[in-house]
């Protein structure tokens, strides 16, 4: 019962870490910002194998978890390991748990490495760890990855594998050095633990539903279709797993549908028993990972307006704003600032602002960073121009001095 217990207070923690963090741009590490539409979530979490090139990383630098979660290089690389140095020739598989990667208008995939030239990697992606489907290289100025032209709109995957190319043998670290893979067309994957929802063996859900409950909130909010996948471990026929697994995912549909009034027409349901196992089957742990259901969210085609979004050219250089929903994100070049915020009215952005070059700090820490203040952009009746007020850390947004016209 404790494990039980843990599991779900570790569901509603990943929850809140969701949601918290919807929509945010990240440094390139080459003078750019990337708009994640699912923010820190977006990023590979685990890593699956890692065989080091030859000749391999130096020592400190070979340390394949380097390249999970958010991008965070600093420009110390000389002094601080914070990119897996794949070395000469290196193979490096890694998964998304809590997202999943597919298929959205423009690039897919972002590849986040680190000096001063990009080094070419060649990248594939896999549904199981098991087939892989190449997508393409990076190079020549470009980490972005368009899966569009080898997978089917629909088609989720959970493995990344990228291979050095071979293309840089000299050098303190061969081959390609590694910060983040991120995936910018992300669901939103929940993974339940069967225990927490099922009594051993049946299909109908147990008393207590408050962590089905708290996502079928969530799913409302960002969904999108949504796809319920149920999955056993090896114990009994495959057969009669395979119906556990189609059942229990049909329970799940129609708790969404009846108690937490979400559209069917949106909701899918996949059976997979027990093939695609996550653990180990030969240990009682390993069976409990395996007996599991998860929900992946899609998030909403049919944005509202995009008004807002775009270039713009301010007396502090090129802006850029991105949305998800009525959340902001954005940046701007000089400093390579960053903007976090929300449509407050059609016409009103309020927010931050965060950058390393303000001449104020604050005593309190946004996103790891002291430097930040208050923000409110307003855009004018047909969005072709935008007025600025600023404000250091939490004082009113009274500074002017920088406003901007679309580009
Ligand atoms: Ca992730
Ligand atoms: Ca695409
Ligand atoms: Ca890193």
């Amino acid at each position: 019962m404790k494990k039980i217990t843990l599991l779900l207070i570790v569901i509603l923690v990943g929850i809140s870490n969701i949601f918290g963090q919807i929509g945010r741009t990240y440094s390139d590490g080459h003078g750019g910002r990337i708009f994640f539409p699912f923010g820190d979530i977006s990023f590979a979490d685990e890593v699956v194998e890692f065989t080091k090139g030859q000749p391999a990383p130096i020592k400190g630098y070979g340390d394949p978890n380097l390249s999970l979660k958010v991008p965070d290089y600093s420009g110390n690389y000389e002094t601080i390991a914070e990119a897996t140095s794949l070395g000469f020739g290196g193979v490096l598989i890694v998964k998304f748990t809590d997202n999943i990667l597919y298929d959205i208008n423009g690039p897919d995939l972002f590849i986040f490495e680190i000096g001063p030239a990009i080094e070419p990697v060649d990248v594939y992606i896999s549904k199981d760890g098991i087939k892989w489907i190449s997508v393409g290289r990076t190079g020549g100025g470009i980490s972005q990855i368009d899966i569009s032209k080898y997978v089917k709109k629909t088609d989720v995957f959970r493995y990344v594998k990228i291979i050095d190319i071979k293309a840089k043998k000299d050098g303190r670290w061969p081959g390609a050095d590694i910060d983040a893979i991120g995936a910018i067309g992300s669901s939103i994957n929940f993974q339940l633990n069967s225990a927490v929802l099922f009594k051993s063996g049946e299909s109908t859900l147990g008393e207590d539903k408050s962590a089905l409950y708290k996502i079928g909130e969530k799913v409302k909010e960002i969904g999108g279709l949504t796809i319920i996948e149920g999955y056993t471990d090896n114990i009994g026929s495959s057969e009669s797993n395979l119906l556990l697994s189609e059942k229990r995912a049909q329970s799940i549909k129609i708790f969404f549908s009846d108690s937490c009034q979400i559209d069917t027409t949106l909701l899918k349901t996949n059976a997979y028993g027990e093939t695609n196992p996550i653990a180990d089957n030969n240990t009682e742990n390993g069976r409990e990972k395996n007996r599991r259901v998860e929900i992946i969210v899609f998030p909403q085609t049919n944005q509202s307006n995009d008004n807002v979004v775009g270039k713009w050219s301010t007396t502090r250089g090129n802006l850029y704003i991105y949305k998800y929903g009525k959340i902001i994100a954005g940046w701007y070049e000089s400093d390579g600032g960053e903007i976090l915020g929300k449509l407050i009215d059609e016409h009103t952005i309020e927010g931050k602002w965060i950058e390393n070059g303000a001449r104020e700090t604050c005593s309190e820490n946004t996103y790891d960073r002291n430097h930040w203040g208050s923000l409110i952009i307003k855009f004018n009746e047909d969005f072709s121009k935008i007025t600025m007020k600023w404000g250091y850390c939490t004082k009113e947004p009274t500074n002017g001095n920088w406003d901007g016209t679309r580009k």
